[in-house]
C-alpha cells in the first residue's frame, strides 16, 4: 500500500488539486546529478528564505502514501507547539515573527563528528524528498502532509556514532523572547524527544524542513524538525536545536509530563488506549464536523515496514 506509487489526486472536497512541486526542475535536476553532471546547489539555494519560498529539485518518494492529502490551511493553522501557546490556533498566531534563520544544531555525545553546525550543513542538496504521510496526533486526530525532508538516516550516518550510541535525544530551542509559551510552566522546557538507535535510522524517519513543497513554516517546527510517521504526533519534536547520542534511555518531555499517560515508545496502537480516552479511531481534519470517525491502524499503518523493530516487545507496557 505504501510502496506503490501515490496517486495525485486530491479529493476535491478537501484539497483542491494544485501542482506545489516545480517537475520540470525536479526532472532537470535529478536527471543531471545522476549522471553527475552537475555539482549540489549552493546550500543557501537549497534552503530559501522568506514566506512560502519554493524548495528546489525536490524528489518524489515510493514512501508516500496516496491518500487524500490535508489542505495547506489545515496543516498550517491547526497545530501543536506549546512554546507559541496550548490552543490549536495559537502557534500560528504566535509564530509569525519567529526568526529560524541563521540556524545552528549542536551534534554532542557518543559519534566521531560532534560539534555546532550550521543548517546548511545538514541539508544535503540533492537529497530532498516529498514524502506524504499519515499523522496521527495522540489526540484522536490525524492528517495527512506532504513533507518534505531529509532520510534522518542519512545524517546520523555522517555523524558516525559509535557503538556506545544506542538512542537518539533532540532538543527545542529554548527562548522564551521569541517562544510566549515558554514563560508558562506548561511544560518542562525546552522540549525534548528521543528514539532508538534503530527508529532514528529506520527509512521512514526523516527531518522535515519543509512542507507543500515550500519552507517549513514556523508553527510546523521551522527550520528543522522530526517526523516518525508511525508513532504518535508528539514524538516529531521541532525547532531543533541539539542531537545527543546516548547510551540510556532519555527522558522525553511528554512522558515527564505524564508517565502514565506517555510513554517513551508512542507508536500508533488502536489497542492500547490513554487512560482517558479510547485510541481505537481517529478525526481526520478537514473531513467536516459531522464526518464520521476512522478506524486507527496498528503503527498507524506502517506495521509491515515497522513492525519488526519491536519484535519480543510488549506493547501494552512498553507504550
Ligand atoms: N517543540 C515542540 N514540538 C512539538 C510539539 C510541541 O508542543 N513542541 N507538539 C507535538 C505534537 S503533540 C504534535 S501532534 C505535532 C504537531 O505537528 P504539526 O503542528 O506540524 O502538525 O508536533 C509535535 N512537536
Ligand atoms: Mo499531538
Amino acid at each position: 500500500m505504501l510502496t506503490s506509487k501515490p496517486s495525485r489526486i486530491a479529493s476535491s472536497e478537501i484539497t483542491p488539486r494544485k501542482n506545489y512541486l516545480n517537475r520540470r526542475a525536479f526532472l532537470e535536476g535529478s536527471a543531471l546529478a545522476a549522471a553527475g553532471f552537475v555539482a549540489p546547489v549552493a546550500a543557501a539555494a537549497v534552503l530559501p528564505t522568506g514566506d512560502r519560498a519554493k524548495l528546489k529539485d525536490v524528489s518524489e518518494s515510493p514512501l508516500s502514501t496516496g491518500e487524500t492529502v490535508n489542505s495547506y490551511e489545515d496543516v498550517t493553522t491547526y497545530n501543536n507547539f506549546y512554546e507559541f501557546g496550548t490552543g490549536k490556533g495559537d502557534p500560528y498566531r504566535n509564530a509569525q515573527d519567529f526568526e529560524p534563520r541563521p540556524w545552528t544544531l549542536e551534534v554532542a555525545g557518543h559519534a566521531e563528528r560532534t560539534g555546532t553546525f550550521q543548517l546548511e550543513d545538514f541539508v544535503k542538496p540533492y537529497a530532498l524528498e516529498e514524502r506524504i504521510y499519515r499523522m496521527r496526533c495522540v489526540e484522536a486526530w490525524s492528517m495527512v502532509i506532504p513533507w518534505v525532508g531529509i532520510p534522518l538516516a542519512s545524517i546520523i550516518r555522517e555523524l558516525k556514532p559509535t557503538a556506545s550510541a544506542k538512542y537518539v535525544r533532540f532538543e527545542t530551542l529554548k527562548d522564551p523572547q521569541q517562544m510566549p509559551g515558554q514563560r508558562s510552566r506548561v511544560l518542562n522546557w525546552p522540549y525534548r524527544e528521543g528514539l532508538t538507535m534503530a527508529e532514528a535510522m529506520h527509512p521512514l524517519t526523516i527531518f522535515a524542513v519543509g512542507l507543500y513543497g515550500e519552507v517549513l513554516p514556523n508553527q510546523n517546527g521551522a527550520p528543522l524538525r522530526l517526523v516518525v510517521p508511525w508513532k504518535y504526533g508528539f514524538k516529531g519534536i521541532k525547532s531543533i536545536v541539539k542531537i545527543e547520542f546516548v547510551e540510556k534511555m532519555p527522558a522525553t518531555t511528554w512522558a515527564m509530563a505524564g508517565p502514565r499517560e506517555y510513554g517513551f515508545y508512542a507508536n500508533v496502537n488502536p489497542e492500547v488506549d490513554h487512560p482517558r480516552w479510547s485510541q481505537a479511531r481517529e478525526r481526520r481534519i478537514g473531513g467536516g464536523l459531522f464526518a464520521s470517525k476512522q478506524p486507527t491502524l496498528m503503527f498507524n499503518g506502517y506495521a509491515d515496514q515497522v513492525a519488526s523493530l519491536y519484535e519480543g516487545l510488549n506493547l501494552r507496557r512498553n507504550f
